[in-house]
């Protein structure tokens, strides 16, 4: 269906052809600081590409991205795709071990960074024992990224490259072990933006797009940058953490036409549309993802704002989403059908396809799977199976072919859509002198959403008191990236074991 020339360097399509097309004084994002037009990007992008080949990083090397929503961001990653150099941008909310496992994991030829997130790259970078050629901050200072566009040409030819040739990555973490870099091609983007941003969504020129989720998440890159550069549109950049506040007053301001946000997030919303009704009148069309967005979530959003939400599902090994309600058909509780270009199955353990009805692991095949795990072939094995990727999850179809979520076949945990490992935060919790051992499951709260909850066998002595929940929880922020820790503990006696001593997770989860 999609056609790409010999040579096809995904930045022509996506900032190049816009000026061909005659786009250039029209604004290609919008942030508190300013509007930046097309002309502007494609000339910074290009700035960009001139900065990366002075410092001598080359085709196929990595530049690792903690960069805040921003134009820099843009520039950065089109700028790095056009030189044919690989732009990995990492979540910005994670600590210094985290970085320092992909800086030596990516063998990063470049390292940007926000001054936002110094005080965890900065020591990152230290312990990570890998020496990238170039390390700068994003902006700020005569040395930063920003400042240094300003020596250099605005003129630069893109790399050849080819729809099957790698062009960036994302990396995604698991219950155990470390992240795992998923290998994008360059025609990756061009798929997820026709399939769905394009036929599922009707994504338009004339669309404003405003992503709560961050560029780096794949959620919010598709949402809050290749989408509206797909169709010429504009993007909304938030540079603030996305609360009901931030994201109603980002609505107000730039009346976007397409709202893109998570099921915890919506649920905030609906809680703090009680006290304020902001105007929606821009908003043509909801959507969420991330993780399954509750029947009544829905229920209550539509009531109150007369918005319907599109849930469907996706991830970072298939970029963006690929089942998913339609404007003109929501089944609420589900994730809908199968995007254009996708194919899915549930299968059983033993590898053959379930009847309708039947629950199991969700299979899916498309052309924006990602190509491996970097330096990973055990993952990649176990995920990439020929053609067919294994998303992880488990789902029922229906004989409509709807599709409707059942839970994880791992021990991993989606809190306010971002990916959270329960052993990680019972290694943090053990870590505490006042607890002797610790078991972390995920339980719907009163929304319907996940959320990590604790079972903690105290040190002797201790008291199971309000103060020491909260420092525990503490302790957990402290040590992990601010969004793993539990939302509620319990003290008690002694886990449930086997005879092996195995704890049994499964009697802890409230749905078992
Ligand atoms: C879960 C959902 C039920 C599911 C993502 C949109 O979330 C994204 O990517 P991740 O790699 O996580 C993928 C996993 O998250 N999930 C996501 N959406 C839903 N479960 N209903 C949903 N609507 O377990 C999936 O395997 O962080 C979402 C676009 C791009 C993305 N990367």
């Amino acid at each position: 269906v999609l056609a790409f020339p010999p040579g096809f360097n995904v930045a022509r399509v996506f900032i190049d052809r816009h000026l061909a097309e005659g786009r250039g004084a029209k604004v290609a994002i919008r942030t508190t600081q300013g509007d930046t037009t097309y002309a502007e990007l494609a000339a910074g992008v290009n700035r960009a590409a001139n900065l990366l080949v002075s410092l001598g990083i080359g085709p196929g090397e990595r530049v690792l991205m903690i960069v805040k929503d921003s134009v820099a961001f843009f520039q950065l990653f089109w700028g790095a795709i056009k030189a044919g150099v690989v732009p990995v941008p990492l979540n910005t909310l994670l600590r210094a071990r985290d970085y320092a496992f992909m800086i030596a994991d990516s063998g990063c030829a470049g390292l940007i960074y926000s001054p936002e997130f110094a005080a965890e790259v900065e020591p990152g970078l230290a312990q990570s024992g890998h020496r990238p050629v170039a390390v700068m901050l994003a902006e700020g200072g005569a040395d930063s990224f920003a400042a240094r566009l300003a020596a250099q040409s605005e003129q630069f030819e893109a790399v050849p490259a080819s729809a099957e040739a790698d062009c960036f990555w994302l990396y995604s973490s698991g219950s155990t072990g470390n992240p795992k870099g998923a290998v994008h091609r360059h025609r990756d983007m061009v798929v997820t933006s026709e399939f769905y941003g394009v036929r599922t969504l009707g994504a338009r020129e004339d669309d404003v797009f405003f992503s709560a989720a961050k560029l780096f998440f794949a959620y919010g890159l598709g949402n809050g940058m290749t989408f509206p550069l797909w169709v010429g549109g504009t993007a909304v950049l938030l540079d603030a953490r996305p609360t009901p506040e931030s994201t109603f007053a980002t609505i107000e301001r730039f009346r976007p036409t397409l709202y893109f946000g998570v099921p915890t997030l919506y649920a905030a919303q609906i809680h703090a549309l009680e006290a304020r009704k902001p105007d929606f009148g821009s908003v043509r069309l909801c959507v969420s993802a991330g993780e399954a967005l509750p029947a009544e979530t829905l229920r209550r959003w539509k009531e109150r704002t007369g918005l319907d939400i599109l849930d469907g599902i996706g991830s970072t090994e298939l970029l963006h989403i690929f089942i998913s309600n339609r404007p003109d058909d929501i089944r609420p509780g589900t994730s809908g059908r199968m995007v254009e270009g996708y194919e899915g199955a549930v299968f059983d353990e033993e590898g053959a396809r379930l009847p309708p009805g039947q629950s199991g692991r969700l299979m899916i095949r498309g052309l924006s799977a990602a190509r491996c795990y970097w330096n990973n072939p055990e993952k990649t094995a176990a995920t990439m199976l020929g053609d067919w990727l294994n998303t992880g999850d488990t789902y029922t179809c229906d004989e409509e072919g709807y599709f409707a979520y059942c839970g994880r076949s791992d021990d991993m945990l989606k809190v306010g859509g971002i990916w959270c490992s329960p052993f990680e935060i019972e290694a943090a919790l053990i870590e505490h002198p006042d607890v002797l051992e610790a078991a972390v499951v995920g339980n719907p709260d009163a929304e319907g959403l996940v959320k990590p909850e604790a079972w903690v066998v105290l040190a002797d002595g201790v008291r199971g008191t309000s103060s020491l929940q909260t420092a525990l929880a503490l302790h957990c922020k402290e040590r992990l990236a601010p969004y793993k820790f539990p939302r509620r503990f319990h003290f008690v006696e002694d886990l449930p074991k086997t005879a092996t001593g195995k704890i049994q997770r499964f009697r802890l989860r409230s749905q078992e």
